[in-house]
């Protein structure tokens, strides 16, 4: 047959996995080192529980194809470096025109976005709310919640995701910070730098090729 064969999955919301997928990673807290503000605060965490899983994936690929769709859900345990929140170590994907679907399954979080240029935007999302990232916005999911941030995702399966852009800028702009009320704030990173025009050229130069 030339056709794909379809394929159901489950959601287990409760344990945040989709089930009958063929993917699934742990990144432990070790992993994340470097991401954080408060380096002392994130040095206590690595001496508590380095290798215990801060956020995991299990999804599903079809194919390799732009048409081809990656399915999944990320799984993110709450709680703080500091006061910073728990977030994912966000990309943009590396062919920079592909757009990905965010569903929020259960908890609180933000899809904190940054075009190359440096604009910003932050959506909170809470359970039944679905996020548009459009092409070429760079993504990470924070929890701000109590409880799991549980999301499903799906986007085309050549995207593929350059962790770099965001190391490169000194972090994201902004970081999602306790506001002292149980709430949250945007504070400016000031590690930051903007992108060159030749870099944010490029990146758009680099779109790949829907075909
Ligand atoms: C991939 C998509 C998600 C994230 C996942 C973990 O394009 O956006 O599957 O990979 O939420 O986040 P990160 O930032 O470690 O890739
Ligand atoms: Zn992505």
């Amino acid at each position: 047959m030339i056709f794909a064969e379809p394929r159901l999955c489950d959601v287990s919301v409760g344990t945040g996995m989709l089930k009958n997928g063929d993917g699934h990673y742990r990144k432990t807290y070790r992993d994340l080192t470097g991401l954080y503000a408060d380096a002392p605060a994130f040095d206590q965490i690595l001496a508590r529980q380095a290798d215990e899983v801060a956020y995991e994936v299990t999804s599903y690929t079809p194919g390799a194809k732009t048409s081809d769709m990656i399915m999944g859900v990320t799984r993110m345990e709450p709680g703080r470096v500091g006061r910073e929140y728990y977030l994912t170590r966000g990309h943009i994907h590396a062919n920079g025109d592909r757009p990905e679907v965010y569903y929020t399954l259960a908890g609180r979080g933000i899809m904190q976005m940054e075009s190359p240029d440096g604009e910003v935007r932050l959506i909170e999302m809470g359970p039944q709310q679905i996020c548009y990232v459009p092409p070429f916005w760079i993504h990470r999911s924070v929890n701000i919640g109590t409880g799991d941030l549980v999301m499903f995702f799906s986007y085309p399966a050549d995207s593929g995701q350059d962790y770099g852009i965001i190391e490169r800028s000194g972090g994201m702009r902004v970081r999602i910070m306790e506001d002292g009320r149980g709430g949250w704030v945007a504070e400016d990173n000031p590690a930051w730098t903007n992108r060159s025009t030749e870099e944010v050229t490029a990146i758009l130069k680099n779109a790949g090729a829907a075909v």
